[in-house]
């Protein structure tokens, strides 16, 4: 199921009730919108209600979206259960993808929401357009430069955060002249330890990073060049459920791109675009006390690639789209282990090893009249996965002897969803899909990545098969000027599951670790689950929204597989009056307990929190002051979620303020 997971809840369900044309909107947004996305947006100025707000605040917003924490920064996005390789994580359409073993730098880290434009989430098999799925995908599409005919715009920030005595200040300026325009964006964070609820302060949860990011754009009328350039610094950051921190972390991100309008050619929008960036991640565990054997843990991942992708003239009910792609990437992560008194050990955690995919992806809404619209899409990715001969080679052949320097695997997608108006104002639409996904490198050559959750090392297995996944949804929603209403329900059933097994026989390589296990392909897996939401306006000046999601999860012999998250809600309301805005916001999460214990967890108790927020618009002379104030887990509960690794109590009571300034 397309599911247009625009940022907040009200925004999925006016989108899925006003666009019966999902995918042809995009494209035209992408096209006509960026010119004048900037204000007045109800999409980007609802979720920049919350100056302060990180990418990751928006995103666990999103229906069918959680994170999974390991501290205070540095969370990982995970679709209904799934996540890591499961989803695909992009920018822009780009594929990027971490430099670390140990999954503290999922990519959306390295965007702050000045650099964003929006967030599109599209939830399972069907979420293929980026790259063949199990789970779905997530693209941060990033703010383009825009034509204005203000030639100097731009915002600057500063804010506060009393509960990890946090700074963010930010700046981006847009440049526009007749046919050109460029910008500049500049953040920069800083975080102590935070203070979890009760006040107990979380030692290891600082951090400091810069964000800097410049793009141009060339118009020639209805043909526009792009071009970006993304620079992204941590240092410092601390992962408190985790032995070590990270010392360094710099992401490159570069691209060219192309957009062709024609309206009445066959292909009526084309959009091209070449990339390029790299990671560079480096552990560090010189800041703990009490570490039993110091080691140096540096990774660097880079991808390389291009797509085109348009779609065609409407040819009778028929409108019919194009992707074409094709990523490179290379990975190495190494390993020098100092024991005292003898001489240091090296590794290749990731061998140096790499991938190269080649896909098409094609997708056409039929629509067969006014009340109902077929949509059927499919993709087909040919994947060639090298390891070099070396090192890491050597070291895989002790487990794998006649381990390969190329395997070659094929990986496809299937989609069909019927969209039926039913009387006047519901809308039901029932999704049936198939789709597969690669293993990760990790999971095919990792080499004694420890996990700190179950405590285990781990060993990739070369000849993993591909994950699949059968899957169907149900959507019914209801719309009405003062309600919107949607539920889904989806039923996922994984054959070739990617998991992991005890091997007893083997000896650990970390000091004090559990034990080994290698990954392996389990018969299978099933998540079920759903959400649900409702808006209501009240008033002119109260609104109401409120969201549900659910999942559950089990192996084919009904053991609950790990890390699935709670049933949660996120309740707002909101009352606006002129330049003023005030909105209670309660997150419940239910107790989890459906675990794993043989991946080390335990039960969680569930928790209800509450947030304030508000906001004052200054105008003069067409320019805007914002100010921003909110106290977060108002009542300064200690709580986790499921999802957090450690059972790590998350932030107690957050004042946070943040004034803007918009010219
Ligand atoms: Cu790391």
């Amino acid at each position: 199921m397309r599911l247009i997971c625009s940022l907040l809840v009200f925004v999925v369900v006016g989108v899925r009730a006003q666009s019966v044309d999902t995918l042809r909107t995009l494209y035209l947004s992408e096209v006509v919108v960026n010119s004048t996305i900037q204000e007045g947006d109800t999409l980007q100025n609802f979720f920049r209600a919350n100056k302060s707000a990180t990418t990751e605040d928006i995103l666990s917003r999103l229906q069918g979206v959680y994170l999974i924490r390991r501290g205070n920064y540095g969370q990982e996005p995970m679709l209904r259960g799934m996540t890591g390789g499961q989803i695909n994580l992009t920018i822009d359409g780009m594929k990027m993808f971490g430099a670390c073993t140990d999954k503290m730098d999922p990519v959306s880290i390295y965007i702050e929401p000045q650099n964003l434009k929006s967030i599109q989430a599209v939830l399972g098999s069907d979420g293929s357009r980026l790259g063949t799925t199990v789970g779905g995908s997530v693209d941060m599409q990033l703010a383009q430069p825009f034509l204005s005919s203000q030639p100097v715009t731009g915002r600057v920030g500063v804010g506060y955060q009393s509960a990890w005595n946090g700074f963010n200040t930010y700046a981006n300026v847009n440049y526009s002249q007749h046919k050109s325009a460029y910008n500049l964006s500049l953040n920069y964070r800083k975080a102590d330890d935070y203070r979890a609820g009760g006040g107990e302060v979380i030692p290891y949860s600082q951090y400091e990073k810069m964000n800097l990011s410049a793009g141009g754009k060339w118009s020639m009328g209805k043909d526009t060049l792009l071009a970006s350039a993304l620079v992204d610094d941590g240092w410092n950051i601390g992962f408190p459920a985790l032995p070590m921190d990270v010392g360094s972390a710099k992401a490159r991100i570069y691209s060219l791109g192309y957009n062709r309008y024609r309206a009445h050619e066959t292909v009526q929008n084309l959009n091209a675009k070449i990339y390029y960036n790299s990671v560079f991640h480096s552990m560090d565990d010189t800041q703990r006390e009490n570490v039993e054997m110091h080691m140096d843990m540096p990774g660097t991942s880079t991808t390389g690639g291009g797509f085109v992708e348009g779609n065609f003239h409407p040819a009778g009910k028929h409108t019919l789209s194009f992707r074409t792609d094709y990523y490179h990437n290379q990975v190495l992560a190494e390993m020098t282990m100092y024991p005292e008194g003898a001489s240091s050990m090296y590794m290749q955690t990731w061998p140096a090893s790499g991938r190269s995919v080649t896909g098409i992806y094609l997708n056409d809404v039929y629509k067969i009249n006014r009340s109902t619209q077929v949509t059927v899409n499919g993709r087909i990715d040919w994947a060639v996965t090298t390891l070099q001969e070396g090192f890491g080679m050597d070291q895989l052949q002790v487990f794998y002897p006649n381990v390969q320097s190329a395997y070659q695997q094929i990986t496809s997608t299937v989609n069909g969803k019927v969209k039926q108006l039913i009387r006047s104002n519901w809308i039901a639409e029932v999704h049936v899909g198939y789709g597969e996904r690669l293993p990760t490198l990790s999971e095919n050559f990792g080499f004694y990545l420890f996990n700190r959750y179950d405590g285990f090392d781990y060993i990739g297995q070369p000849d993993l098969v591909p994950e699949k996944n059968w899957s169907t949804d149900l959507t019914l929603s209801y719309f009405s000027d003062q309600v919107q209403l949607t539920a889904t329900g989806f039923y996922n059933y994984l054959p070739d599951y990617i998991f992991s097994r005890i091997h007893p026989e083997l000896s650990v390589m970390t000091p004090g670790a559990n034990g080994v296990k290698i990954y392996e392909n389990i018969p299978s897996a099933t998540l079920v689950g759903g959400e649900a939401s409702v808006l209501a306006n009240f008033s002119k000046n109260l609104q109401f929204i409120t969201a549900l999601k659910y999942t559950h999860g089990q192996d084919f012999e009904g053991t609950p597989l790990p890390l699935i998250p709670p049933l949660t809600s996120n309740t707002t309301l909101r009352y606006s009056i002129k330049n003023f805005n005030i909105q209670l916001e309660n997150e419940i999460a239910s107790s989890q307990q459906n675990v794993s214990p043989s991946y080390g967890e335990d039960e969680t108790v569930g928790y209800s929190i509450f947030n304030l927020r508000s906001g004052y618009k200054i105008n003069w002379n067409r320019k805007q002051l914002y100010v921003n104030a909110g106290i977060e887990n108002m009542f300064d509960k200690n709580y986790h979620n499921h999802l957090d690794w450690g059972n790590l109590p998350r932030p107690g009571r957050n004042i946070n303020v943040t004034i803007e300034f918009v010219f």
